[in-house]
């Protein structure tokens, strides 16, 4: 047996997607700005995917859905735009957003600080999330965006992106979520809170990876970031990837048809894994497991370096990761983690398992008895875990740093 538990870093495509998808890769291939039957034969299918898309976050008609190559661009869509249109032509110099945040986010703040715009990165509390009474406290009035993320990648904490809208709405500042890992996965209804961006990715709710979306509210503007063409009515130029934004707004009807029972099942099976990984002694999870979406858990063994862990369980074939997949390659301690206040060796000690709908109970049956042996097979060799434990029997918890 093989276990995928790394969903929170891709999906496996749904079939139905692929089925949905075929197409337009072979008989239906015209570029759908060509006036001719083979161009304007993808209309039809186009036009689905937006009102799938709209369908999916419950946009109103007045706002716009844009595909992108991947919430990468999303993300950096909006900061960048917003340096341009608010900070150097306009009366703005602040943007907000929070230590935890994707590198997506994080770099192109960094970037945007080079070029002399002040950034503040609010810090998290126990629970990994941001409080709004703190995003509250350091907006100014030259701030010109705050960005948060709505889950996050790494827990699966849920950010209180309601009353952060209402206190942007109140003090008239945009304001953009990274919705990543919250769109598929629990119900993001964008009428529900006042919201002017958000960033969406398909292969995180099992459609094809290299498409995105940006959500705008109210076609508000918002400077193109990919000039050329009238694509997207000019606010993203570039032909559009027809059988990628088929498969996303196919991909996002499936993921948010009966959200709650699909939401319901996965947070069974993951909370069955959860239970019976924190019977091992000295191991934790981070956040309440109420406030994180239904497929992750953010777990922390004691003594058992996250490297090792995964290098064991990918023996067992069972895929995990020690959190972003875009970080683990530097083999870096868990961002989280250490932004909860961890110290660097138990930041190292972080194991995320993220399940997805297609998870079954054979498979988390399976990783619960590997990832237990692993466990005991590296304490027993691990000779500092020894020294500083010598008889098991510490607290199981849930966030406990
Ligand atoms: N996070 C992870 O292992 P792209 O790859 O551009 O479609 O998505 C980037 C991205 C942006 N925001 C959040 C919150 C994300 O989780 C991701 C992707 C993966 O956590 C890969 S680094």
């Amino acid at each position: 047996m093989q276990v995928y538990m790394d969903n929170n870093a891709t999906t496996m495509v749904d079939p139905q997607v692929v089925e949905a998808m075929l197409p337009y890769f072979s008989e239906k291939y015209g570029n759908p700005n060509s006036i001719h039957k083979f161009g304007t034969g993808s209309h039809p299918a186009i036009a689905k995917a937006i009102d799938q898309m709209y369908a999916g976050i419950n946009a109103a008609d007045n706002d716009d859905i844009i595909f992108t190559s991947c919430a990468t661009e999303s993300n950096n869509w909006v900061l960048q735009s917003t340096w341009v249109d608010q900070i150097l032509n306009g009366d703005k110099n602040h943007i907000v957003t929070t230590e935890v945040e994707h590198p997506s986010v994080l770099s192109t703040c960094k970037f945007l600080e080079d070029q002399g715009v002040k950034v503040t990165y609010l810090p998290v509390n126990d629970q990994g999330i941001v409080e709004a009474h703190t995003v509250k406290s350091f907006i100014t009035d030259k701030t010109a965006l705050v960005s948060v993320m709505w889950a996050s990648n790494e827990t699966g904490m849920i950010f209180p992106i309601k009353e952060i809208g209402e206190i942007c709405k109140e003090k008239g500042v945009l304001f953009h979520s990274d919705a990543v890992q919250a769109v598929g996965k629990i119900p993001v209804d964008v009428q529900d809170v006042h919201i002017d961006f958000i960033s969406m990715s398909a292969h995180k709710f099992h459609g094809p990876k290299g498409v995105g979306a940006l959500y705008i509210k109210d076609s508000q503007k918002l400077s193109p970031l990919m000039h050329g063409g009238e694509q997207m009515n000019g606010r993203r130029s570039g032909t559009l990837n027809v059988p990628f934004i088929v498969g996303m707004g196919e991909a996002m009807e499936l993921a948010t048809k009966n959200i709650e029972s699909k939401m319901a099942s996965m947070r069974a099976k993951r909370d069955r894994l959860e239970d019976a990984l924190l019977e091992l002694s000295d191991t934790f999870t981070i956040g309440e497991r109420d406030n994180r979406t239904p497929n992750t858990l953010l777990i922390s063994i004691r003594g058992v370096e996250g490297e090792g862990m995964l290098w064991d369980l990918n023996n067992g074939l069972i895929g995990a990761s020690t959190g972003s997949a875009c970080a683990s390659e530097d083999l870096e301690a868990n961002s989280v983690m250490l932004a909860i206040g961890a110290d660097h060796e138990l930041a190292h000690t972080g194991i995320r398992l993220s399940l997805s709908r297609f998870t079954t109970d054979e498979e988390v049956g399976y990783v619960i008895d590997h990832f237990k042996a692993a466990v005991l097979r590296l304490r027993g060799i691990s000779s500092s875990y020894a020294k500083v434990q010598p008889t098991p029997g510490g607290e199981a918890t849930e966030c406990a740093i």
